[in-house]
């Protein structure tokens, strides 16, 4: 006996005919390289210009990252976009609350010693200069119309993907964003009015570089150094 009336339980999906175009090889191999290139300028910043961005390109941002595979299709995440300067300021002075307390106690030596290269510290101008702060919400289980939980599965890699395809949309649009996870995040549920269900996972500042943004002289791994072939 099924415990769940059948209109509760999620709808199946017929198969359709899969969409495919089989590109000529040379085709991909311009496409690959010119894809990696982009990509492979992407950089993280925390300087941010406070010049707006209009908001049909957080929409197209965030509809690229609901594009993302997720664990038994169940698309696991809410993105909260804040434009509101009262709001983002809220946020910029909880984060910097929790973020000094990081700095200055919380966090063991071995983690500020990782940091440290880059610089970063409780401040958190990006969180008030950007145009738009995106919060990506992790549902961490679904909710049934009885109000009863439905499990979900591979929330956070499914998430995880989501984000990844997020920061793609938001540099091939030629915006910058930076992945800012302040620590512990459970004050963004309360400012936001979050169901208990969904996890903050990851603040993401979206809008144009300041025009002296700097950014640390990083490098990248090598292929060598990351793949391995068998
Ligand atoms: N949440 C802190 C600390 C921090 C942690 C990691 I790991 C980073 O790559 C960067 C920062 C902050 O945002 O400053």
């Amino acid at each position: 006996m099924p415990d769940r009336a059948p209109s509760e339980l999620p709808p199946s999906h017929p198969f359709v005919p899969l969409r495919f175009e089989r590109r000529p090889l040379e085709e991909s191999r311009a496409r690959a390289r010119a894809f990696y290139e982009e990509m492979n300028r992407r950089r993280t910043t925390r300087h941010f210009s406070t010049d707006p961005v209009p908001r049909d390109l957080i929409e197209y941002a965030i509809r690229t990252a609901g594009t993302a595979p997720s664990g038994a299709h169940q698309q696991p995440w809410t993105f909260v976009a804040i434009s509101d300067q009262t709001l983002k300021a809220e946020i910029r002075r909880a984060a910097e609350e929790e973020e000094r307390e990081f700095y200055h106690g919380r966090a063991p030596q071995e983690w500020l010693d990782a940091l440290a290269p880059l610089g970063t510290d409780q401040h958190k101008p990006h969180l008030t200069d950007a145009p738009w702060v995106i919060v990506l919400f992790r549902q961490a289980h679904g909710l049934l119309p009885d109000g009863s939980k439905r499990t979900y599965y591979y929330t956070q890699e499914s998430c995880g993907i989501a984000a990844g395809l997020f920061i793609a949309a938001v540099h091939q649009m030629g915006l910058v964003t930076l992945t800012h996870t302040p620590n512990p995040m459970a004050f963004l549920s309360q400012l936001l009015g979050r169901p208990g269900n969904e996890k903050a996972m990851l603040v993401m500042p979206v809008g144009y570089p300041a025009p002296d943004a700097r950014v640390p002289d990083i490098r990248r791994k090598a292929l060598g150094d990351i793949a391995i072939w068998k």
